[in-house]
């Protein structure tokens, strides 16, 4: 197995969140990715790969030019104002407010890129964010030069981000951009299996009308859980797309007995749709002790997890995204990766 990571990732570096009504240290913090990058160091020694470069052009197949320019110069332009300290969205044009209006100021076209308020651009965002994406495309690179499995340690995260927007932690797409690059070099079908605590909304959104891509998530009901506004068992995908959206929302609560009949229940979704590749955005905010979540994950349920996504004997790349309870993410990580790997060597 090959892990890739790139330090550049650590740089991205949130001064506060606010959640709940109160400014907190961010959840999502580089120590997070430290430490999970330790933890995997030490079960797989000598797996770890610096991550390759890639041209823009890979962002530019999944998100809009002008999102990825504003990408770019947010934080050039926020301190160009005058202001000090991160650059984070206020407002936001709900409803029947002007949505398709690109302000002309930061202020206003910050809030035109995003969709809520934990997630600011600091001043290494970008380039954080990057390289988060080069270390998907890199995972996506091993698969297509014919690895059975890799994993990428993306930081920060993706599987919030859409076309144009970000929030939710997430700015690049990471999960979709290496979905974008297997297509691009031969695959016909990709599946993308979403077990992270929340609904992908920026995934779900960025294939929700193509069949060469199936979205499958299990997740928290957005009834009571982030992102609120998408993520319900009704979306279905549309023209083209349509049967090809798979939601499984689980009430907070959720453990091993509802979890993992979901879980397999989504995995014969993706075998009936036999995809040349699987792409799993591997949240382990579903643990138990998660400070942001409400499942009850238990390490030997991450090895569950993993043996059932290698039952499925298709290549597989594994897209770091949620999990905040720092001291357990490395551990139930390596877990899900050691599920699959015992379950794939025990298969002829
Ligand atoms: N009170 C990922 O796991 N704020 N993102 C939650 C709940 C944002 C989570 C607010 C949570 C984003 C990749
Ligand atoms: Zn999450």
């Amino acid at each position: 197995m090959k892990a890739f990571f790139a330090r550049e990732q650590l740089l991205h570096d949130q001064s506060v969140e606010f959640n709940r009504g109160e400014l907190t240290a961010p959840y999502e913090s580089g120590k997070r990715a430290e430490m999970l990058f330790s933890a995997l160091e030490a079960a797989f020694p000598g797996a770890a790969r610096d991550a390759a470069e890639f041209p823009v052009s890979h962002l530019l197949d999944i998100h809009d030019a002008d999102y990825i320019g504003f990408l770019q110069s947010a934080f050039g332009e926020w301190i160009a104002e005058g202001r000090t300290g991160d650059a984070f969205p206020m407002v936001w044009p709900v409803h029947d407010m002007r949505g398709e209006k690109i302000p002309n100021t930061i202020v206003g076209k910050i809030s035109h890129y995003s969709f809520e308020i934990s997630t600011a651009i600091t001043k290494h965002s970008w380039i954080s964010a990057r390289r988060s994406a080069e270390t998907a495309l890199s995972g996506a690179q091993e698969l297509s030069r014919g690895a059975n499995m890799a994993f990428s340690l993306c930081r920060p995260p993706g599987h919030h981000a859409g076309r144009g927007y970000f929030g939710g932690y997430c700015y690049l797409n990471n999960a979709g951009i290496a979905a974008q690059y297997l297509r691009n070099e031969g695959a016909l079908r990709i599946a993308i299996l979403d077990v992270d605590y929340h609904h992908g909304n920026g995934t779900q959104q960025i294939f929700y009308d193509r069949d060469d891509v199936f979205y499958v998530s299990v997740h928290a009901d957005p009834d009571t859980d982030f992102p609120y506004f998408l993520g319900y068992a009704d979306e279905t995908g549309a023209g083209k797309g349509e049967g090809f959206n798979l939601n499984i929302p689980l009430s907070r609560g959720a453990a091993w007995p509802s979890y993992g009949e979901a879980l397999s229940h989504a995995l014969n979704r993706i075998g009936d749709y036999a995809p040349d590749a699987l792409i799993v955005s591997l949240g382990v905010d579903t643990s138990a002790g998660d400070p942001l979540s409400g499942f009850l994950l238990t390490r030997d349920d991450f090895a569950r997890m993993g043996a059932a996504i290698a039952a499925l004997q298709r290549q597989t790349l594994f897209v770091f995204e949620g999990g905040y309870a720092i001291n357990d993410v490395g551990g139930n990580v390596v877990s899900v990766l050691n599920g699959f790997l015992g379950a794939a060597h025990s298969t002829p």
